[in-house]
Formats: structure tokens, C-alpha cells, sequence
């Protein structure tokens, strides 16, 4: 079968990296290990016209990928498909996952999106690859009209799918248990990307040219559910791969693929700390350690020991990021983050005993944040003094629980799912006290207070990676330090039109 797996276009307001898209990596790997031709289109590195591509390889069933504010462009694209050829198109990815807003039927409704798979991807697209495959064999009429016609049930017992059958009904089946055993997995197919088109997701060196920086997951899954987190399809149930496959696949990258740094995904990768020791004692002995490796999303600060650290340090660990999001005490247990400021305060304290960067994550505008309390957030990361402070302004994803209290207790300031990033400086929601104006004053504020003092002044002078990228860290500092005059337009339009 010749399948497609695509990424659609959706550029961020910011300078963002591209890497390539390590579900989709996932996604053709298994593809390829079932004997499919398979193709990755991702249109935010591809040059030639979707359309002309799907004319020129005639796939027989497209695979496309969508997080919230992907997921328009991801309906276009499948309606493009659709102008072409009568191809079954199928969505996948965090925003169709999210089934407390029925978003896999919100899909549905678009006449050009057939399937919709919920939750991690591999063995639901290997069963429906292989249903289409073996239908295909024996039919005369290939139509999805036929494909999808009731009387032949064909989709009803792949879990973890929703469909639209041709008489228009939709349906849900059951969930998929988590795939159980992630050794299991093939390496993410990186020889279907264009990888020469790529930069670095966070650059842990001075410069690294296209290709040559790779991400790993070793774990899937995290068992907290912070509120303000998307979590639609990683379930509950943390799984992590064993040591020796994670440094198999570390060692293909460095060896065969010739990485130059490593950027670790998983949502919590330390919830077992002799893993990661296992880990590390591994990239040690087989002599990867010269490799500099990143965890981007954060590691747990309750489980950042000074001796794990060190031992990640000697294998070649650089930089670290902390989830710490608020600076208020009483706001840190309202979110559910199940850690106080004292443990954060001495994960920081490690890292920078051991030599390893730090990245902290903070959230302005939480719901029930006022400005003291983004204040005092502003005045904790100031106190922690990590290497990079990334602020965003709270943006409520579908799903989340503060989602769920802002659709009660405050208004959305959203026009679409196109609206749901958050690199944007724009206020997403007001709820009491907490208007628009606030929250992205206090957002600015809390970029000029963090960054335009000696210390972080100096740091980035001295660094030789400021020097290389000078063009984009200009722009990125204008973009962020220089305020805009325009607020809360959003608001006065809905205003106007008795939209709130
Ligand atoms: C790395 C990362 C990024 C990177 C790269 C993005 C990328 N597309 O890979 C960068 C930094 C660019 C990024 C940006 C953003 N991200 Co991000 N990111 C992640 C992160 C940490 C890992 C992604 C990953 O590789 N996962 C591992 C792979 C295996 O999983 P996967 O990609 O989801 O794919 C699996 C399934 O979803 C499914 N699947 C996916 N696509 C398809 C398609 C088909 C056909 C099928 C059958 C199945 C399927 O099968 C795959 C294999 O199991 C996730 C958190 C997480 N745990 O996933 C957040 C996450 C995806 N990001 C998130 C968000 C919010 C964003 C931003 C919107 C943030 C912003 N700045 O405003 C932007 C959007 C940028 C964009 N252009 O799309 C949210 C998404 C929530 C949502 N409802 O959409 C997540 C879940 C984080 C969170 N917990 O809140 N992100
Ligand atoms: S923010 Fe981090 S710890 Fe909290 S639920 Fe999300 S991934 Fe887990």
C-alpha cells in the first residue's frame, strides 16, 4: 500500500525551530515495518505543492497529524486531498484525542476527514492500513463511499477510532490500552524526512546545522495531571523503554546519523531515577557521552537529586528545564502540581552544583492569579535565576481542567482553534479581576525584569551562540521588549458583536 503521512503547515508568531515531527517518525516506521511505501509530506519544510504530490504518488490512504491550532489547516489539507483523488483520510494527534469535547466528531463533520484515531497511533494505523489493504484486494469499487458503507462494518472493531460511516452516522469505539511494551517500537523512520531542511527544537550548542540534532523519547506518559496540561493522548500510566534500548537507538543517532546533540522529549523522564542512572552509566561506558543532550519539557524537581544529576552531568547531560509555573505558593497547589517551592528551589540548587543549565517554565495568568501573585512569579524566577526563562501567558486547552473552570467562571478571548498558541502575547481568557490588559502587562513585565538585568545581559553577550544567531536574537528581543500599543482587541470586537 502506499500510504502519506502528513504535517500541516502551521508556522508559530515566533521564531520557532523545526524538527521533524517524532509521532509521524513513529507513525512510518511501524508503516515500513508492515511493508507499506510510505511518504512524509510535511509542509512546513516541503517545497512542492500538496496537491501536485498527491497526483504524482496516488496514495491509498493519507495519515495527517493535528494539535489545536493545527487542526484547521489539517481540515483544508484533507479537503485539498480530497480535490484530487478519492482518498480515505484519517486525522490523528492531541486536539482529535480529546474526547471530553467530542473533538474526534468535531472532525467528523468535515466531509473530507473519514477516520479519526484517539490517543497514541501505531497499532490503530497498522489495523486500519491493513483493513483498507485487504478490502482493497477483492473490490472492484475502491470509493470511501463503499469504504465506509454500514453494511459492511468494517471499522467496528479497531479500538481507539472514531468514523463517519457513508450514510453520515458517527461512531466511537472503544479506547486502546497503551501500547504496553515500548521496546516494541521501531526507531522513528528519520531517512523519510527531509532532514536536511531542519534546525534544532532547542539548541544546546553554539550551532548546529541541519540534521543533525535529534529528539529522543524514552518514557510516554506522566501520572500528574497538572490542570492547565494537555494531556489527550498520553494516558495516565507512565511506560518507559528499557535503558539498553534507549541508548541503542542514542547510539544509531551518534554513530550512523552523526548527532550532534540530543533533545530528550518525555514529559517526566525521571519518575524512576535508577533509569536514567542506568541510562547514563550506559552512554558513559559505550563513550556517547560527548554528545550534549537536553531535557526540553522538564524533568520532575521532587526527583532531581544532586547524585542523579551528577551521573547525567558525566554522560553528557548540559541543560535542564524545571515545570515551575507559578512563584505562588497558594496558586502552585490550586494548579495540582503536587511539589512546593522549597523542592523547586533545591532542584535548581543541584543542577547548578552539578554544572547543568537550567530552563524554568512559568505561567502568567493562571485562573485565579492576580498581580501580586504573577508578581511574585516573576520574583521567584528572578530568584532562581535559570539560564532561560520562559514565560507564556495561559492559554486553556480542551480537555484541561482549566479549561473547564474558565468555561464556567471566566470568558474565552478565542476566535478559533487557530488562536490556541501561546508565544502570541495575547490573553486568552479573563475571569474576575483578571482582565486582559493585566495579565499581558504583567507578561511583558515579567520578560523585561527577568531579562534586562546584569547578570542575564552579560550571560548572553558572553555566549557564543548569541554572536552566531545575532539577526534572530534581535528580532526575538525587539518582538518581546518593545510593547505594543494595541490590547484586548479581541475582546472589544466580541464586545461589539454580543459575543460576551
Ligand atoms: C516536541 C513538542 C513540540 C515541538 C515539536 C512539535 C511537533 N509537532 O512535534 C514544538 C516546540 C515545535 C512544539 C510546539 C507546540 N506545541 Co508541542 N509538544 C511537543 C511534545 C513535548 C512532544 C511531541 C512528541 O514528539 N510526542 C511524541 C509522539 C510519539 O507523540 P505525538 O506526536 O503526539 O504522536 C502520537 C499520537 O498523537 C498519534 N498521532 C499523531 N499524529 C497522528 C496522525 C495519524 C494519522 C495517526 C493515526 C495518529 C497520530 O500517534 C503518534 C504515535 O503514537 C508534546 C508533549 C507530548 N507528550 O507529546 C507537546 C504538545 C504536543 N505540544 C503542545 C502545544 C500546545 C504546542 C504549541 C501549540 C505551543 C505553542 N507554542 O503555542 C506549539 C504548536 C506548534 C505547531 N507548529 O504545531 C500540546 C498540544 C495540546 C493540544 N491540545 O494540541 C502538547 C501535547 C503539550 C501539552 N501537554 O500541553 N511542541
Ligand atoms: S505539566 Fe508536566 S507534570 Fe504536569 S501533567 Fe503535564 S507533563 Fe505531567
Amino acid at each position: 500500500m502506499r500510504v502519506v503521512l502528513i504535517n500541516p503547515k502551521f508556522r508559530l508568531p515566533i521564531d520557532t525551530r523545526t524538527s521533524p515531527h517524532l509521532g509521524l517518525a513513529y507513525l512510518a516506521a511501524v508503516s515500513l515495518q508492515r511493508g507499506d511505501e510510505v511518504r512524509v509530506y510535511d509542509a512546513d519544510v516541503e517545497e512542492q505543492p500538496l496537491r501536485e504530490f498527491v497526483a504524482e504518488f496516488r496514495p491509498d490512504l493519507v495519515g495527517i497529524t493535528a494539535n489545536t491550532p493545527q487542526v484547521k489547516q489539517a481540515w483544508r489539507t484533507a479537503a485539498a486531498i480530497k480535490e484530487v483523488a478519492d482518498i480515505p483520510v484519517v486525522l490523528g494527534g492531541p486536539h482529535v484525542s480529546v474526547e471530553s469535547e467530542a473533538l474526534d466528531f468535531e472532525s467528523l463533520q468535515q466531509p473530507a476527514v473519514n477516520l479519526v484515531v484517539r490517543g497514541e497511533g501505531e497499532d490503530a494505523w497498522i489495523e486500519i492500513c491493513a483493513k483498507l489493504e485487504e478490502w482493497k484486494r477483492d473490490q472492484e469499487d475502491h470509493s470511501t463511499q463503499r469504504l465506509f458503507d454500514p453494511a459492511l462494518g468494517l471499522w467496528e472493531s479497531v479500538l481507539g477510532l472514531s468514523y463517519r460511516m457513508s450514510d453520515g452516522s458517527v461512531h466511537r469505539n472503544r479506547e486502546r490500552p497503551p501500547i504496553a511494551d515500548l521496546d516494541t517500537l521501531p526507531w522513528p523512520a528519520y531517512d523519510l524526512f527531509k532532514m536536511e531542511r531542519y534546525t534544532s527544537l532547542q539548541p544546546a550548542t553554539d550551532r548546529v546545522e541541519g540534521a543533525r540534532s535529534f529528539s529522543v523519547m524514552t518514557s510516554r506518559g506522566c501520572p500528574y495531571r497538572c490542570t492547565f496540561c494537555s494531556q489527550s493522548i498520553m494516558p495516565v500510566k507512565w511506560r518507559a523503554r528499557s535503558p539498553e534500548n534507549v541508548v541503542e537507538e542514542w547510539r544509531h543517532l551518534v554513530r550512523d546519523r552523526g548527532a550532534q546533540e540530543i533533545g530528550v522529549l518525555d514529559d517526566s523522564a525521571n519518575i524512576r531515577m535508577p533509569r536514567l542512572e542506568r541510562i547514563s552509566d550506559l552512554l558513559i561506558a559505550e563513550g556517547l557521552n560527548h554528545v550534549p543532550w537536553i531535557f526540553v519539557n522538564g524533568i520532575r524537581a521532587n526527583l532531581a537529586t544532586v547524585e542523579l544529576l551528577t551521573k547525567m552531568k558525566a554522560a553528557g547531560l548540559k541543560r535542564t528545564a524545571f515545570g515551575v509555573e507559578t512563584g505562588d505558593p497558594e496558586m502552585l497547589v490550586k494548579i495540582d502540581k503536587r511539589i512546593d517551592h522549597d523542592t523547586i528551589r533545591q532542584a535548581f540548587k543541584n543542577a547548578k552544583q552539578v554544572g547543568v543549565e537550567t530552563i524554568g517554565f512559568f505561567i502568567i495568568g493562571l485562573p485565579g492569579d492576580t498581580r501580586e501573585s504573577m508578581q511574585r512569579t516573576i520574583d521567584f524566577a528572578i530568584e532562581l535565576d535559570p539560564l532561560i526563562a520562559n514565560f507564556s501567558m495561559m492559554t486553556p486547552y480542551p480537555g484541561t481542567k482549566v479549561y473547564e473552570i474558565i468555561k464556567q467562571q471566566g470568558h474565552l478571548l478565542i476566535q478559533d482553534w487557530e488562536d490556541y498558541v501561546f508565544f502570541e502575547q495575547k490573553a486568552r481568557y479573563e475571569m474576575g479581576e483578571m482582565t486582559a490588559e493585566l495579565v499581558e502587562e504583567m507578561y511583558r513585565r515579567a520578560y523585561r525584569q527577568f531579562y534586562l538585568r546584569p547578570k542575564p545581559i552579560l550571560r548572553r553577550l558572553a555566549s557564543k551562540g548569541f554572536w552566531l544567531n545575532l539577526p534572530r536574537n534581535l528580532r526575538i528581543a525587539a518582538r518581546t521588549f518593545v510593547p505594543k500599543l494595541e490590547k484586548t482587541e479581541l475582546r472589544k470586537q466580541m464586545e461589539a458583536e454580543g459575543q460576551m
